[in-house]
């Protein structure tokens, strides 16, 4: 799939295992902020021409209230309150508290600068190697210690993110700046990176694809142009890219 057709007018494609609950919330809210906002508009229509201004006309405040405007604001209230407990928090609590076991799952550390997302893959000893701020640099961006022995085999790309299909992705966000947003819109993912915070995610693909990363947070100058390439790869061509990475690490 080539990313500049995959965008219409509708939502993206989902290639996420947990995309849909995210798309039926995304429907469900439209659809009743669009009646109501239909509903309500010509409601006050009608009370424009009912009880506009006459000759011979006076206004009685003697009326009784309708009970129909109450029983409205209570089915609305009740409707909000079941897409919260119905919809929202399964969604909610599946994405932030049933996180996939470490150990069957694909582990990546994002760290978010102006203007680039860094990737850190912990290598063959599933290990990620100690990280210190003091030894930043041009070429290290995340100040990765190499005398760390668990460092030495890690691999570390600038916003080239690779995981295979099928797989859960457990990923930790942070950021060394300011605060940006991780967006894989095709993986209905988006979270903030806030420096000083490392924030778990994840997520599941269930099709291979070349796709992007935006931040979705205004984050500076250069904001529009802190994209990401997202490579979701069959196990055969992840595991190609990764000996090629490792080819690359100096001994
Ligand atoms: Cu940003």
């Amino acid at each position: 799939m080539d990313s500049p057709s995959i965008y219409g007018w509708w939502l993206p494609p989902n290639l996420s295992a947990h995309g849909a609950i995210i798309d039926q919330l995304i429907i469900v809210m439209h659809v009743f902020m669009v009646a109501l906002f239909v509903g309500w508009g010509l409601f006050f229509v009608y009370c424009l021409i009912r009880f506009r201004q006459r000759t011979g006309h006076k206004a009685r405040h003697d009326l009784p209230h309708s009970k129909v405007p109450k029983f409205i604001e209570v089915a609305v209230v009740l409707f909000e309150a079941a897409i919260l407990v119905g919809l929202s928090y399964p969604a909610w609590s599946k994405l932030r508290t049933a996180f996939p076991n470490k150990e069957n799952a694909t582990n990546i550390r994002i760290v978010a600068q102006q203007f680039a997302w860094n990737i850190q893959y912990p290598g063959r000893d599933g290990v990620f190697g100690r990280t210190d701020p003091k030894m930043v640099s041009d070429s290290n961006p995340i100040g990765l210690d190499l005398n760390d022995p668990s460092a030495k085999d890690d691999i570390t790309t600038l916003s080239q993110l690779h995981f295979p299909v099928d797989k859960p992705v457990l990923a930790e966000l942070s950021s060394k700046d300011v605060i940006h947003s991780f967006f894989i819109p095709v993986l209905r993912v988006k979270q903030d990176a806030v420096p000083g915070m490392k924030i778990p995610i994840w997520w599941e693909a269930t099709k291979t694809g070349q796709f992007e990363i935006a931040c979705a947070q205004l984050c500076g100058n250069g904001h529009t142009t802190m994209r990401g390439f997202v490579s979701i790869d069959t196990p055969e061509e992840y595991a190609a890219w990764t000996a090629e990475r490792e080819k690359e690490l100096t001994p």
